[in-house]
């Protein structure tokens, strides 16, 4: 399987490749945040805007989940939420005129950032069977149209809801309400390809699949390892917190294959000493280690504390935890122990004294935090290795008390409320008990699909409707050829957007957009204008309150079109919810959410106190595991690790420093070093060596899998980079075409983004 680069992206002609950066943000990153806003939105309304990010009145930044700190800056945003929100807040529109100009057929070849350029959505369009491009439908007649396909269907089952993380809680638990009205668990969401081998890995060992740390744990830890993550790029405002935890006292881990410029150095713009001095070094210490290596990593660390602990008994385990509150510590000490060094070398790459230098320094520290993301959540044996990430901090007890804890750092601005509100193919049993009761109707109760096996289905011709809330569906997907064909083989597709994106170009027989409202927009409603609920990475959740003028009248909210579209479907059936009024005032979604899901009591009281509220985290709490035995649990887990064939390197695929997931903002990745291209390979110099290559040369690269299939992406540049070596990096949506949809992490079913093994090959016609 081979994919063609984007008609407008000759082989990046204009690419030009210098040094990584050794520090992160500082003045280039206030005027790159200018330059994005002024383009997309104009000087007026991009000063308007980026003043109430994150502000107690203001709207949630559409860009990431970290949380909000008491003490708000003046600016509380950070160059990517800039661009994000400047993404949306754009004054580029696409017309009904702009699909009266492009066929489907035309769009297709385009790039996902010429695509995303075009502007916002801002009519409901329908694509009937058989034409070659959308016209214009209005809203009544596009829910008349889903409601008659999803009728049609011979099982719920045969439809698939997907939810991207930037839903609101209310939009959120209305359509799992719908869906589960309409008779199927099918709720496949973007937490099923991000963070849910963490989720997977934490309701099994602590009872909870959220991150056990607020803020405040992180100021007052000693030690924070930063694994698997790029702060940098992807959770700038996470710097500011790393800066004050350094300020008061505490030593910095990180742990990467990448030597990323924002764990190096940080210049805070927000202070004079950032804009213009040499900023504040990050990381005390760097592991670079081989991509799949930090299960090995932690086991080594577990069996050096054991060791420790055989030599100065008492002063190492914190053993009235681990008796108190832990349960399998016997045979997770056994099986750490077996743990081989001859193993633990191969897989990191790093010497023994780098690993005890390292393991002096966990030694020392009262209280540590391990924060990570989607370099420890996207290989195979992630689960595992989030497992013993758990392990190390129950041996000492850095679970439950201040300073200490897991801090998996999530993706989407409310991918972690959205899992709170339901959205989830498999549902407790209690929360449909609940749901049920509430509404008075018999929820389905086997599981449903995940985002991959959602794609098997329809590839299949088991599931033929599919409804995307938010999103993109088709790039953000492994195996881009095959998730295309799948989609296509649907009878209808339809995507609630704000935005164009390839998942408007690659549909169903038939296809609609309804284009909705953004986080920055007011959104008026009968009752009055209407503020949405977002909960953060650390449980805290809070109001949302856009306040600029729709990009178009003829929008609607996402709760709006969610609750339209539940009235067309259910219609008689289903009496019991009152759509209209959910949709005429959110109090009344909050109202049932009170009722349903606990730690939501007075919802709408407690939800208008400045900054909002925590939600209940029983072991960051009170130390209480609701797992099935009762306590925290200790696993034994054998050490895995890719072992990659001879010749062959190990891809991982990751973000640029201008891009949201499939959403490009433009064609730098100023932090590497890389300007106006985004086919780059970056491979360390002796691996290019090895193969004849050297940097600039034009390679395709080959993954290789044991379906046997050879999938292809041609026409990358190589960049010699500081990368261990048989270890190499590039960027997706263009590398999914790579990512077999059967390679997935076990238990959490992730792909396996970060581990794919590829060989090179000279581009052909070079
Ligand atoms: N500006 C911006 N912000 C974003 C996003 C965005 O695209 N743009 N995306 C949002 C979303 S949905 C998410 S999930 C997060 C993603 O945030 P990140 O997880 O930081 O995103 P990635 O770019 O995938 O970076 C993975 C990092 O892990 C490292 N890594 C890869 N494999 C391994 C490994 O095996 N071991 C170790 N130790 N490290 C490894 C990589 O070198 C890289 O530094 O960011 C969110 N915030
Ligand atoms: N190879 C590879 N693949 C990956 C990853 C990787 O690291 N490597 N990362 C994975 C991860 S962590 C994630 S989270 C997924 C992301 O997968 P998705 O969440 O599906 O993708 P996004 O690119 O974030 O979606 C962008 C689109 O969302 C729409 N949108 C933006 N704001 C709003 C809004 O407020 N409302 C609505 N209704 N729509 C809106 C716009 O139309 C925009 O085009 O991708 C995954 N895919
Ligand atoms: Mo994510």
């Amino acid at each position: 399987m081979t994919r063609k680069p984007p008609a407008e992206d000759p082989g990046d002609a204009r690419l030009r490749v210098g040094p990584p950066k050794e520090y992160a943000a500082g003045i280039p990153a206030v005027t790159s945040s200018l330059r994005h806003a002024g383009e997309q939105m104009g000087v007026r309304r991009s000063l308007l805007t980026l003043l109430r990010v994150n502000q107690k009145e203001g709207f949630d930044c559409p860009g990431c989940a970290w949380p909000e700190p008491d003490h708000r800056h003046k600016a509380e945003f950070c160059e990517n939420g800039a661009k994000a929100v400047a993404e949306e807040a754009t004054v580029r529109l696409v017309t009904p005129d702009f699909f009266a100009e492009h066929t489907l057929e035309e769009l297709l070849p385009r790039s996902d950032y010429w695509l995303g350029q075009q502007g916002r959505l801002t009519h409901p369009m329908y694509r009937p069977a058989g034409a070659d491009r959308y016209r214009p439908i209005s809203w009544d007649d596009a829910f008349a149209v889903i409601a008659r396909e999803l009728a049609e269907l011979d099982h719920p089952d045969q439809a698939a809801f997907y939810t991207s993380g930037r839903a609101s809680n209310e939009a959120a638990f209305a359509y799992q309400l719908f869906v589960r009205m309409f008779g199927t668990n099918n709720l496949p969401d973007c937490s099923n390809m991000c963070h849910e081998s963490s989720g997977s890995a934490l309701v099994e060992t602590i009872g909870i699949g959220k991150g056990s740390v607020s803020l405040e744990d992180l100021y007052e830890a000693d030690l924070i390892l930063v694994v698997g993550q790029n702060p940098g790029t992807n959770h700038p405002r996470m710097l500011s917190a790393l800066e004050e935890a350094k300020r008061r006292g505490a030593r910095v881990i990180a742990v990467n294959p990448l030597l990323e410029a924002g764990l190096l150095r940080f210049k805070n713009p927000q202070k004079p000493s950032g804009v213009i001095g040499g900023g504040t070094q990050l990381a005390d210490r760097f592991l670079q280690i081989r991509l799949g290596g930090d299960q090995a990593l932690f086991q080594a660390f577990n069996r050096l504390l054991l060791e420790a602990e055989d030599d100065d008994p008492g002063a190492v385990l914190d053993t009235s935890f681990i008796t108190a509150h832990t349960h399998g510590f016997e045979e997770f000490a056994e099986q750490a122990r077996k743990t081989s060094w001859a193993d633990i070398l191969e897989a990191t790459g790093l010497s023994e004294t780098e690993i005890r230098a390292a393991f002096r320094e966990i030694l020392a520290a009262e209280k540590t935090v391990v924060c990570w993301a989607m370099g420890l959540t996207q290989h195979r044996h992630s689960v595992p290795t989030i497992r013993d990430v758990v392990n190390f901090l129950l041996l000492r007890g850095n679970i439950g008390r201040p300073g200490a804890g897991l801090c998996p750092v999530r993706g989407h601005s409310n991918v972690q409320g959205d899992r709170t509100m339901g959205v989830y193919e498999k549902p407790s049993e209690d929360f449909l008990d609940a749901l049920g009761a509430e509404f008075g109707f018999a929820p389905p109760r086997p599981h449903g699909h995940d985002a991959v096996e959602t794609i098997r289905a329809m590839r299949d011709g088991e599931v033929k409707v599919f409804v995307g809330l938010g999103g993109n569906f088709v790039a953000a997907a492994p195996d881009t050829e095959v998730t295309e064909q799948a989609l296509r083989n649907c009878r209808l597709t339809v995507q609630i957007s704000t935005k164009l994106n390839r998942s408007h170009v690659v549909t169903g027989e038939e296809a609609i957009i309804l284009p909705c409202l953004g986080r920055t927009e007011a959104d008026l409603r009968p009752s009055g204008p209407q503020s949405v609920t977002v909960e953060d990475s650390m449980g805290m959740v809070h109001l949302s309150r856009g306040r600029l003028a729709p990009a178009s009248d003829h929008l609607l909210s996402e709760v709006a079109i969610i609750c339209g579209m539940a009235r067309a479907a259910l219609g008689a059936r289903e009496p019991r919810v009152p759509w209209d009024d959910f949709a005429a005032d959110y109090d009344r979604i909050r109202d049932r959410i009170a009722r349903v899901i606990p730690g939501f009591e007075d919802f709408n009281d407690r939800v208008r106190r400045p900054g909002g509220f925590a939600l209940p985290h029983p072991p960051r709490d009170e130390r209480r595991f609701t797992t099935a035995t009762g306590r925290a649990n200790f696993t034994a887990n054998p050490v895995e690790f890719p072992r990659v064939p001879e010749g062959r390197l190990l891809l991982q695929t990751l973000r640029s420093h201008d891009q949201y997931n499939t959403t490009i903002y433009g064609l730098d990745d100023r932090y590497r070093g890389i300007r106006r291209g985004r086919r780059v390979l970056f491979v360390h110099r002796d691996d290019l060596a090895a193969r004849g290559l050297a940097d600039g040369d034009l390679v395709d690269i080959v993954s290789e899998y044991e379906d046997g299939v050879e999938r292809r992406a041609p026409r990358f540049r190589t960049v010699a980079f500081p990368t261990p070596r048989g270890c190499c990096a590039a960027y997706f949506p263009e590398t999914n075409v790579l990512v077999p949809l059967d390679s997935t992490a076990k238990t959490s079913n992730t792909p396996t983004s970060k581990s794919i093994v590829v060989r090179l090959e000279p581009a052909a016609g070079v």
